[in-house]
């Protein structure tokens, strides 16, 4: 295993240990912030291979094969009893979510398993020991703590595959929709890339400053005992396809996302995969976490304080 502390890291406006306050003001100003240099080659491998061997030992139950849309109305039509379930009871646990078209009617594998998944979620965190470590790294807690954060919880983690070929496309969304918090602005994620992102294999898109604008839909709980599960209130405009911009970042490098900024990724149509480990965090300082959300701390697994020191 590699340590996950080694060397200093960089941003696109100079080399530092955490962030210059230009950065600050830039994410500020944008809602997002490359940041190139968080892991070396060697950690970003070590995070691969241990993916590699999750997904080698995995066991997805036949009716939990399911995949995962970012699409509205996909969202709410793949809804059936058993599968939803297994969507929202995943924030305590490692679960399997697949790309389109690779169950034959069986249920079987159509392609190699390696090659099926399009994300695992959502508390890798928690129970992986390398996840864990990236996560509560020194340099994270210092871009964190950079930002002005006081008492930061992780709140959700995801393993994002974007396959070669087949990797879907993320349409444009506000993470806030999802993980709503009162106030707003008090959501951000941390993308962190295990392979370049480029252009041709997918990378973030985003409108700058669109986090100022509040947002438009939310994912809600329906009342107990009713199905489906979740709803959305509010729709997700149309965006116009020139306001978004794109951020490629380098394997290693990680993109600080603004709970609200608008954002979305495109198809992987390239031969290459695009592999990266993400993970929320909410500054817990004076901030309610919705209780609608569909991701909820367990008795099992309360979301943990990031810092560590
Ligand atoms: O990895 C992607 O393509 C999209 C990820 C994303 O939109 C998110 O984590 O909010």
């Amino acid at each position: 295993m590699v340590p996950v502390e080694a060397g200093s890291f960089r941003t696109r406006t100079g080399r530092m240990d955490a962030l210059t306050e230009q950065d600050v003001l830039k994410f500020q100003k944008d809602g997002y912030l490359v940041v190139e240099g968080l892991l070396s080659e060697a950690e970003c491998d070590s995070l691969r291979e241990r993916m590699h061997e999750i997904v080698e030992d995995m066991e997805v139950p036949m009716h939990c094969r399911i995949q995962f849309s970012t699409d509205h109305d996909e969202q709410l039509r793949d809804q059936v009893k058993g599968n939803a379930d297994y969507f929202i009871t995943s924030g305590d646990k490692i679960r399997f979510f697949f790309e389109k078209g690779v169950f034959d009617e069986k249920g079987e594998f159509k392609v190699p398993k390696q090659h099926s998944l399009n994300k695992v979620g959502h508390a890798l965190h928690a129970y992986e020991p390398l996840f864990k470590r990236v996560t509560h790294c020194e340099k994270v807690q210092s871009i964190v703590r950079k930002l002005g954060w006081k008492s930061p919880v992780v709140l959700q983690s995801m393993y994002i595959f974007k396959q070669p070929g087949i990797g879907g496309e993320v349409t444009p969304h506000q993470d806030a929709t999802f993980l709503y918090t009162e106030p707003l602005g008090r959501v951000i994620g941390l993308w962190i890339a295990l392979e370049d992102a480029t252009l041709d294999n997918g990378c973030l898109w985003f409108i700058p400053g669109s986090q100022n604008i509040g947002i438009t839909r939310r994912m809600v709980r329906t009342p107990k005992g009713s199905f489906p599960l979740t709803d959305f209130i509010g729709r997700e405009p149309d965006y116009d396809d020139k306001l978004f911009v794109p951020a490629t970042v380098k394997k290693g490098g990680v993109v600080l996302i603004h709970g609200e900024v608008v954002h979305r990724s495109a198809q992987n149509n390239s031969a290459n995969s695009r592999h990266v480990y993400t993970f929320h965090i909410m500054e817990s300082q004076d901030a309610c976490w919705s209780l609608d959300n569909w991701l909820q701390p367990t008795e099992e697994l309360p979301f943990p304080l990031l810092y560590t020191r």
